[in-house]
């Protein structure tokens, strides 16, 4: 008998199937299409630990079914390479980030390699190759074009460590995502894309997606952050101490956004954000510059975490010398600057009404400030009520609903009804050279030119210092000669943009590219955009819910809106890992010193062992803690079917119950691939194996059946077997086998279910299924509820395939 020799077997199938194109996409239109697609990785030195391919092996399994139910399917690779740690790599080593990133790839590539899987390799794509980012810079300036890019001087987030600015999505509990620092807010002059435009959409449009998970959906709303509310005007005056006369001597307004305008007459102070505008402009009126200043500065020092914690104690200063009037009522009320209220949100100050907000009410306790009631059904002498009721202490519109009022109200102060969104536009620049270079000249006449599309790429030169200046420049400043160019509008002296583009940019688009990679005329092929999109099946991390996935959608809906795109969303079906935990049970890592390599997995047990166990694990979304032990299991259970295949007689009749058990399997591990419920998929082949060995043996012909549905699993070794058993063409050109509908039917039986002893109904039950599921199955019986009726359960007995007893 040979022995299974993992290592033999697995170079020579990959060998083999690398000779003859097998998983090269064809182009034949006439059949169905299924794209199914990879969260591309970021190629880092420290190349792939055994969490990485988790997410991989499971769509190759899913792209391996499709192919064999008869879809032509689209399943590609890349790189999405730019970025700080391969340029921080640079400046530690001496190597250059070009030299090092296709070091890096090549590793990685080659790490994939040995795993398997069914990649088209010839539809490779990376992020750093100027025939790659061309496109990118091409959909920068037809944004630049519309007015969705511009320049702006707004302060933005700054890491003192990374040295650049940063976006919004780039924080993480309010530090720096990449380095954990304290960040700071600087302002400079900054590339903006103004996302915003397409807030509503990205929000409502998420409608369209049932086949998203509903966790990640429901962080991109919070994320956009849609509120609906009204912005209203107050007065402000400034009360100057002439000769002992009270005399107003400045005027301004200061807006405030609301999503309470009811609530208006209650408002009995207001507040600014520290870094209001106002309170620059009234410098000379306020009468304690000292402090608000000293106020302001200790305020820039925390973060927004921080801030806007509901538990911390509020702080703020009044500040003294001038004053607001509410437009209702016409009260003279005091202003101060607290950093509850952020610059960032809405319009940087709040009219604040403590009875109704939690907020303003614990700063009004600490201040003494008056707390009036304007709308009732709570208690405010003991805490803010947010919620509707009827209007009282407001004048004329005492008695009526506060949703009404919150339209007559607005219209009465003249204010407008308004809408905000949390997320703000999209901080595009970044003062780092690994980057694509944002293909923009300044020029004194001109302003901002791009630079002619047919001169695209514009190629990211080299430099002799990729270390950061800190200054708010990218190290590109340093390259005169490159920077220093003629304007492409007038022919005047121009200066080159030298900030780069966000690690997210490429990443943003990339997927399309895939679909027509060699493409020179166009970004992509309208028809084949037609054919292949959209992607049908997209699995990655988690943590791309509101940065990645949102930056996606909204340049998706930029390029379907300029005519390049045919659809409006990118991804049909999405779908997150769960993350591979080390054995200690923390995330692998190189600091805690538990990453293992899947190379020496793929050594030891064999690719195949380790795809299997990986699938096996768990739940695909759920952390699973990684056990070589468990993967030793999975490796006996290969060595199973080895054994089973060498053994196979010729003339052997499989057992009756045998090809029963083998057609319910066939159905099973099919839906359960489709439904991404790979783990239970594994665990109906390992006691399909059981049954096999009991029966002493199967049909060639039944085995066969199995081995087709173990191969989108085990490539290697189910192609083994196959030609070993006699076949010429590849296991991975068959098709899916049928199963008999008959034949995989589900056993039934009926349970007699009582209630308190007597017996209420019968419940058709599936063999097979677990005590709990049969609860559930049992409490959602009509005629059991009905005699439950509402009263508590007090505990369930269950007499196995007989009765099932609730008493209650
Ligand atoms: C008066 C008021 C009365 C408010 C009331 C609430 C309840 P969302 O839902 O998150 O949009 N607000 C507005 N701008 C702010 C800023 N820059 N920083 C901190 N808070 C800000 O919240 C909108 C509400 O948050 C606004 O409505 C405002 O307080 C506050 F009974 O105005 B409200
Ligand atoms: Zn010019």
């Amino acid at each position: 008998m040979k022995k299974y020799n993992h290592k033999k077997i697995e170079q020579k199938w990959a060998e083999k199937w690398e000779q003859d194109n097998l998983y090269q996409t064809s182009e034949d239109i006439t059949k169905r299409k299924y794209y199914i697609l990879d969260m591309f990785p970021y190629p880092s030195g420290a190349g792939l630990h055994v969490g990485h391919p988790k997410g991989y092996i499971a769509t190759d399994i899913f792209a391996r079914l499709k192919r064999m139910q008869g879809f032509n399917v689209l399943h590609p690779m890349g790189w999405d390479a730019f970025g700080l740690p391969t340029e921080n790599f640079a400046i530690k080593n001496k190597m250059h980030p070009r030299v090092s990133t296709k070091k890096n790839i090549k590793v990685f590539k080659e790490q994939l390699s040995r795993l398997g899987f069914s990649y088209d390799w010839k539809r490779e794509i990376n992020t750093t190759d100027p025939e790659f980012y061309k496109w990118t810079q091409w959909a920068f300036i037809q944004m630049f074009k519309k007015g969705l890019a511009y320049e702006s001087y707004e302060p933005i987030i700054w890491c003192p460590s990374c040295k650049t600015g940063l976006a919004n999505e780039d924080l993480e509990n309010g530090k720096c995502e990449r380095c954990d620092s304290e960040i700071e807010k600087k302002p400079m002059r900054q590339w903006v894309l103004k996302i915003t435009d397409y807030a509503e959409r990205l929000l409502q449009d998420l409608d369209k997606l049932p086949n998203w998970d509903k966790s990640i959906k429901e962080m991109q709303r919070n994320w956009i952050g849609k509120s609906e509310g009204a912005e209203i005007n107050f007065l402000v005056k400034s009360q100057t101490c002439l000769s002992g006369r009270q005399e107003s001597k400045v005027k301004s307004e200061l807006k405030v956004f609301t999503t309470r305008p009811d609530t208006l007459f209650g408002a009995t102070y207001m507040v600014l954000s520290p870094e209001h505008q106002l309170v620059v402009e009234l410098k000379n009126q306020i009468e304690n510059w000292s402090e608000v200043e000293k106020y302001i500065k200790e305020a820039q020092k925390k973060s927004e975490i921080d801030r806007t914690d509901l538990s911390k104690e509020k702080t703020g200063v009044e500040i003294k010398g001038i004053k607001a009037i509410n437009p209702a009522n016409k009260a003279e009320i005091p202003i101060f600057i607290a950093d509850y209220v952020l610059s960032g949100y809405g319009t940087g100050a709040i009219m604040a009404v403590p009875a109704h907000d939690e907020r303003d009410f614990g700063f009004a306790k600490k201040f003494g400030l008056e707390i009036r009631e304007v709308i009732s059904g709570g208690n405010v002498k003991v805490e803010a009520y947010s919620g509707d009721g009827k209007i009282v202490n407001s004048e004329k519109f005492d008695e009526m609903e506060s949703e009404e009022a919150k339209q007559k109200i607005t219209e009465f102060v003249g204010g407008e009804m308004a809408i905000n969104y949390r997320i703000q536009d999209w901080v595009f620049s970044r003062q780092r050279y690994w980057g694509e270079p944002i293909p923009i000249i300044h020029c004194e006449k001109c302003g901002a030119v791009p630079i002619p599309e047919n001169e695209l790429p514009l190629e990211l030169p080299d430099v002799k210092n990729y270390e950061p200046t800190g200054t708010g420049e990218s190290p590109l400043a340093d390259i005169t000669d490159w920077v220093n160019t003629t304007c492409p509008k007038c022919g005047g002296l121009g200066k080159r943009e030298t900030n780069t583009m966000p690690q997210w940019a490429g990443s943003s688009w990339y997927y399309l590219r895939y679909i027509d990679p060699q493409n020179n005329e166009e970004l992509i092929n309208k028809d084949k955009d037609q054919y292949w999109s959209p992607v049908d099946f997209y699995v990655g991390g988690a943590e791309h819910a509101t940065r990645h996935l949102i930056y996606a959608r909204f340049w998706h809906k930029f390029l379907f809106d300029i005519g390049v795109l045919n659809y409006d969303e990118p991804f049909e079906r999405l779908q997150h890992v769960g993350l591979i935990l080390a054995e200690d049970g923390r995330k692998m890592s190189k600091r805690w010193e538990n990453v293992i390599n899947p190379d020496d997995i793929v050594d030891k047990f064999g690719a195949d062992s380790l795809r299997l166990y990986e699938m096996f694990m768990g739940p695909f979304s759920q952390p699973c803690i990684w056990s070589t032990n468990g993967l030793m299991g999975t490796r006996r259970f290969l060595e199973k079917v080895w054994r089973i295949s060498e053994n196979l007689e010729d003339g052997f009749k499989s057992d009756r119950n045998l090809i029963r058990e083998l057609h319910k399997t066939i159905k099973k591990v099919g839906s359960d691939i489709e439904e991404f419920k790979l783990n239970t998929g594994v665990s109906a082949m390992m006691k399909l194996v059981n049954v096999m060995e009991d029966k002493k043996g199967i049909s060639k012909t039944n085995f066969e059946m199995f081995l087709k549905i173990l191969a989108p699993f085990t490539p290697h070794l189910t192609e083994e077997i196959w030609q070993e058993l006699g076949n010429k063409t590849s296991i991975h050109l068959e098709k899916w086998p049928e199963y008999d509908k008959e034949l995989a039917k589900d056993d039934t039986y009926t349970l007699a279910v009582q209630v308190n002893g007597k017996v209420r109904a019968e419940v058709e039950i599936t063999d097979g299924i677990s005590e709990d599921e049969i609860k559930e199955k049992v409490l959602l019986n009509l005629q059991i509820q009905k005699w439950i009726d509402n009263k508590k359960i007090k505990k369930t007995i269950y007499i196995k395939n007989k009765i099932f007893n609730v008493v209650v």
